[in-house]
């Protein structure tokens, strides 16, 4: 086969499609679960039918495209076509647009090597069922009870469909993701390819601080139980003892309630979230232990545990697949970790998992001036087109 390259132009023109299919006025609003994800995945899905591929849409939603034998294992790649609120255009986007760009081209020069298959997996950013939904099911890791059937009630989905949807340990050879960095070590490292080696845990604890409401104008201020003001004093410990580790540990607290939310009431409760992440679970947890016993010794509060995510390091194999395919274009990489947690992380428990990142500019994501540029794209999206011919020739 000759040496195939993308054609920038078709990931330019479906990217900006995709951003097309958007519910809100700021940056892009694909929410997981929503009909503006629906319609991504269902036009996914007619641009993998209009390449005579072998298209399904599992149990969940997740959309599959392959090319080659169904009943041999794949190389697979793919992301999510979902985004955060107000997010921006790249972010999981990319990967799926890039993976069939790559299906297209591959097909297009006549490829018989190994199957291959593009995935598009739902619900990847946070939301009531814990974010990395589809890929989670994907690969067994929603376990009965992890999510109530009242909540999986509410997005038409339940328990045997997510076991449905779980695929074998051999189904696939390997998974590869292209993703934008979200982060800021390719542009300062003047890199074009980041090649990732592990991905970052997370975990989250839902807090209820409790207070007392009461009458605004009425109540002394020496004689408040004021949930809000509590709260205040959680999230700025948070953030200090986190600032003071010497370790990659985060932490944030990125959403809040107060009840009753009333101009004239002292607030009475508030619901939080604390998201921890780390490449190291015994320090997570030791992090997460000493901020419990801080909050339980200081304040009135009731915690429960929420997603729980492990680090994981990636396939060696796919690593190398990507160094190699680098050297060979002579595109300059960087080894690194991933911050943001991501589909592939999943697909660890099942195949050899693998990332390619490509440079945000300033390493903004989750924001609607998050950019790529189309250089940084095209060598990105050629470099995916290698690796997965390079994967496939180890198979062969
Ligand atoms: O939260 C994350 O790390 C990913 O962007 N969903
Ligand atoms: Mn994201
Ligand atoms: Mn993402």
């Amino acid at each position: 086969m000759s040496f195939p390259k993308v054609y920038v132009e078709n990931i330019k023109k479906n990217l900006l499609h995709i951003g097309s299919i958007n519910s809100g006025n700021i940056g892009y609003n694909r929410l997981a679960f929503s009909n503006e994800e629906k319609k991504a995945n269902e036009w996914l899905e007619e641009q993998l039918k209009d390449l005579n591929l072998s298209v399904y849409k599992d149990s969940i939603g997740n959309v599959h495209g392959r090319l080659g034998s169904l009943d041999k294992p794949a190389i697979a790649f793919g992301s999510h076509l979902d985004t955060v609120k107000n997010g921006g255009l790249y972010d999981g986007a990319l990967g799926v647009i890039i993976g069939l760009e790559c299906l297209r081209v591959l097909k297009e020069h006549g490829y018989q090597g190994v199957p291959l298959e593009l995935i598009s997996f739902v619900g990847e950013e946070a939301n009531p069922l814990g974010g990395t939904f589809g890929s989670r099911a994907t690969a067994g890791l929603i376990k009965d009870g992890d999510v109530s059937d009242v909540e999986l009630e509410k997005f038409d989905l339940n328990m045997s469909k997510i076991k449905e949807a779980r695929k074998s340990d051999n189904a696939y050879l390997s998974f590869l993701e292209l993703h934008i960095e979200q982060g800021s070590v390719l542009e300062t490292t003047n890199n074009q390819i980041g090649i990732v080696t592990a991905i970052a845990g997370i975990s989250r604890m839902h807090v209820h601080v409790i207070g007392k409401a009461s009458h605004s104008g009425t109540t002394p201020m020496n004689a408040r139980n004021d949930a809000l003001v509590s709260a205040a004093s959680i999230i700025q410990y948070v953030s200090e003892r986190a600032t003071k580790q010497n370790n990659d540990i985060v932490a944030t607290v990125g959403k809040l309630e107060v009840f009753p939310n009333s101009e004239n009431v002292v607030p009475g409760d508030v619901q939080l979230t604390i998201e921890v992440r780390g490449s190291d679970w015994h320090e997570m947890k030791e992090f997460e232990q000493r901020l419990t016993d801080w909050m339980n010794a200081n304040h009135r509060v009731e915690i429960a545990v929420g997603v729980q995510k492990h680090p994981n390091t990636l396939s060696e194999n796919v690593q190398k697949a990507i160094e190699k395919t680098c050297q060979n274009s002579k595109v300059n990489y960087h080894y690194m970790v991933s911050g943001a947690n991501h589909d592939a992380n999943s697909l660890t428990e099942i195949t050899e998992a693998g990332m390619i990142f490509i440079p945000s500019k300033d390493g903004l994501s989750h924001h609607p001036d998050e950019y790529s540029s189309w250089e940084d794209i095209e060598v990105g999206a050629n470099v995916m087109l290698q690796t997965i011919l390079e994967l496939s020739k180890k198979v062969n």
